[in-house]
């Protein structure tokens, strides 16, 4: 009997638009960020914080990624920022088709940064190219500081890691030693950036504020 293996045609596809995204955005030197998290983690947080503290420097656009609703597209919306709500309605992860259409929506030439936001979930999304210029992953303190450790790949692959909601540390609400995910997460990458913040009081944004301007300045 025939062998067909289907996995390997499915990612070929999703590669072949992969690709189509990387020269469109090259074509036009924009920056595009894959953001990968677990649910919850404070990715639409994050996003919303990090376009009102820079809108008087760089124009932000968003690309929402959710099974399902338009709630977090609504959030961006909020902040006057473009933006494109994609539903997987079921799917645990973005397909780079899905995000060639949403390019096409966007006001692209009018940009300084592409944000996607994908499902929440730290395994299939990384192993699906977007097309993107790189990913950013996001762990909450609350999740634990083991994550690194048992899901080794998005932390592998990213260029930076948020490690949000530190704000939580004070008062010991949650246990999370900093440095083990941070000793953790290197070992995988040595490459990797990594930015304690809080994207509710602000604390250390600027880190991740300077490391996104400076790659706008090199894209
Ligand atoms: N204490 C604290 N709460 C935060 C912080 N960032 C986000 N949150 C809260 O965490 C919850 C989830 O935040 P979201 O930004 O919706 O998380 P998300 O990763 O976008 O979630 P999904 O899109 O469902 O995957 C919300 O109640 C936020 O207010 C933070 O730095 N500190
Ligand atoms: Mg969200």
């Amino acid at each position: 009997m025939e062998k067909i293996d289907i996995g390997r045609k499915i990612l070929s596809e999703n590669e072949k638009y992969a690709f189509e995204n990387i020269m469109f955005l090259a074509e036009r030197g924009k920056l595009c960020l894959n953001m990968i998290s677990s649910p919850g983690s404070g990715k639409t947080t994050i996003l919303a914080r990090t376009i009102s503290d820079l809108k008087d420097k760089i124009k932000i656009g968003v690309i929402e990624g959710d099974i399902q609703t338009d709630i977090d597209a609504e959030r961006i919306r909020a902040t006057e920022a473009p933006v494109v709500q994609i539903n997987t309605e079921g799917a645990c992860h973005l397909s780079a088709v899905q995000i060639s259409d949403a390019l096409k929506k966007l006001p692209v030439e009018d940009l300084d940064l592409i944000l996607i936001e994908n499902v929440g979930n730290l395994v299939c999304p990384s192993a699906f190219a977007l097309g993107e210029n790189g990913k950013i992953a996001v762990l909450s303190v609350a999740e634990g500081d083991d994550k690194p450790a048992k899901y080794p790949g998005i932390f592998a692959k990213s260029k930076v890691l948020l490690l949000n909601k530190i704000d939580l540390l004070d008062g010991g609400h949650v246990d999370f030693d900093i440095e083990r995910a941070k000793t953790d997460a290197s070992r995988l990458n040595k490459a990797i950036e990594i930015f304690p913040i809080s994207a509710k009081t602000g604390e250390g944004m600027a880190n991740w504020y300077d490391w996104l301007l400076e790659s706008i300045q090199k894209t």
